[in-house]
Order: structure tokens, then sequence, then C-alpha cells
């Protein structure tokens, strides 16, 4: 299978999912979720630390990791990938959805509507435990992290850790568009976290992986293009 044929597809499919994983960043310069966890943290699996529970056990280190990933995103652009995506939709309005696993809003900085982010915002925070009537996010204690100055509430990032369910509006607004889509692209995942990967085999259209290396979606792909995406999205979504 080459881009020519799946081009093709492209050009046929009156409706479009794309499925969105951190190697639609990768070059952008932001490192993809299994390297994110260099330098300081490299001796803790992304598993561990993107969860309540390792918050919670130190979240000082969590708070500092999710600190200096937020610092790197401020620092890169959207790539060609990101910009071809919105393009395309500027040009075919309606007809490709962008559902991501991505927390770095790059898909929204390039101009992409509509864009259903499964895992959060990582630009945003939230409290810990439910709030109380004196937890205001306008008055908060500083620290790593922040809290309520009252009760000591901790803030968090606004990602949907490991173990935690994903936001509800959005992913059964992805599971109906992937049911109704004639294709889906699946760009940049390595397929290994659910619910979303589940997308993928969920959809009633012919799926096309775009991953310079194999991935667990491979398998239910009816078209692999092995290449990057700022390399590959721009020539496909070119009509
Ligand atoms: C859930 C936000 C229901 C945080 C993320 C036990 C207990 C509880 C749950 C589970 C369990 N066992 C399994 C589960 C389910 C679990 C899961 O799937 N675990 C995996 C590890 C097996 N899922 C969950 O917990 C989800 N919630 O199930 O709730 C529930 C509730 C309670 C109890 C049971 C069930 C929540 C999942 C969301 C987690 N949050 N992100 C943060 O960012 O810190 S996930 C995070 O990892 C990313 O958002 C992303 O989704 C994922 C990483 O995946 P990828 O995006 O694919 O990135 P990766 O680095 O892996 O791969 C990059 C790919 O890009 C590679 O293939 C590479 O080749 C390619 N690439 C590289 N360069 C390029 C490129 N491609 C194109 N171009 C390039 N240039």
């Amino acid at each position: 299978m080459n881009t020519a044929e799946v081009r093709q597809w492209l050009r046929a499919a009156r409706t479009i999912v794309l499925l969105s994983g951190a190697g639609m960043s990768a070059e952008s310069g932001v490192p993809t979720f299994r390297d994110a966890q260099a330098g300081l943290w490299a001796d803790f699996r992304p598993e561990d630390l993107a969860t309540e529970q390792g918050f919670r056990a130190d979240p000082r280190l969590v708070w500092d990791w999710y600190q200096s990933r937020r610092e790197g995103v401020a620092r890169v652009q959207p790539n060609a990938g990101h910009l071809a995506v919105a393009a395309f939709q500027q040009r075919h309005p309606g007809r490709l959805l962008v559902v991501t696993q991505n927390v770095d809003g790059l898909h929204q900085r390039a101009g992409s509507p509509g864009v259903l982010a499964l895992h959060g915002n990582l630009a945003q925070d939230k409290w810990l435990e439910p709030p109380r009537r004196c937890c205001d996010p306008a008055r908060l204690q500083e620290g790593r992290p922040p809290c309520c100055p009252a009760c000591g509430n901790q803030r968090r990032p606004a990602v949907v850790w490991f173990g935690e369910m994903l936001p509800e509006a959005e992913l059964a607004a992805a599971e109906a568009a992937a049911g109704a889509c004639d294709l889906m692209l699946v760009v940049g995942t390595s397929g290994v976290v659910y619910p979303a990967a589940g997308l993928a085999r969920a959809t009633r259209g012919r799926v096309v992986v775009i991953n310079p290396e194999p991935s667990a979606l491979d398998d239910a792909a009816d078209a692999v293009l092995r290449g990057t995406s700022a390399l590959l999205l721009p020539d496909l979504l070119e009509e």
C-alpha cells in the first residue's frame, strides 16, 4: 500500500477521523510519552508518574515533572503535520475530526477546530480533592504543587491519569465519530493505551496507520505508511 492509494481513499472519504498520539508532536520537539521522563525522572516509568497514587506519594516530584513538560511545550510550535491537518479542515469544513491522546494543545494551536482531547490538557490544573467553599483558584498558596491556603487542597494537572476515567462527553463523541467515519488516520501512537487505542478497532471506516515504527495497531490497519507525520501528512492531505 502506498501514499497514492491512501490519497485515493482520502479523496473518496466523506468523514475522516484522525486519532493522534505523541508521535504527532515529536517533530515539534516534544518528547514522546515514552521519552518524556528523561533526565531527573529517568528512573521512573510514565505509568507511575502519571497516576493519582504517584502524585499522592510524591506531589513535588510529579508536579515538577509536569512543570518541566509544560515549559517544554511552551517553547515549541505546531509542526507541518499539525498545520496540514488544520489547513485541510479549513478547506473541507466538518469533514475531518481530530481525536487526540496528546495533552500538549498543539492541534488546537495549529488552528484545528473541535479537537476531542481524550486525556485532558497539560496547560490547565484542577483540585486534587473535590473543592470546598474555601478553594479558590485565584487565591492559591504558592508551592510545588500550589494549594488552598485555608484547607491545603492541592492543585494537580488537568490531565487524565492512568486508572482515571476519560472525560465522558469527549469519549462518547469520539466513539460515535469512529463508528460513523469512512476513514480513520491513526497517527503517531504506539496504540497501547486504552480506551483511546480501542477507537481504531471500533471504527466502521478503513484504518490507515502512520508511524515510522511498528505499532500495536498495525494489525488493525488496512494500510500502514512507514513514515513521520510531519513528512507524510502534508503530502496526503494536500487536496
Ligand atoms: C481507564 C495523560 C477506566 C497523562 C495519558 C490497570 C488499572 C487501571 C487501568 C488499566 C490497567 N491496565 C490497563 C489499564 C488501562 C490503562 C492503559 O491503557 N494502560 C496501558 C499502559 C496498558 N488506561 C487507563 O488507565 C485509562 N483509563 O482505563 O479508565 C478504568 C478506570 C479504573 C480502573 C480500570 C479502568 C487512562 C489512560 C490515559 C492515561 N493518560 N496521558 C500525561 O500525559 O501525563 S496516556 C499517555 O500515554 C499519552 O497521553 C498517550 O495516550 C499515551 C502514550 O501513548 P502514545 O501517544 O502512543 O505515545 P508513545 O510514546 O507510547 O508512542 C509514540 C508513538 O509515536 C510511537 O509509536 C512512535 O513510533 C511514534 N512516533 C515517533 N515519532 C513519530 C511517530 N509517529 C509519527 N511521526 C513521528 N515523527
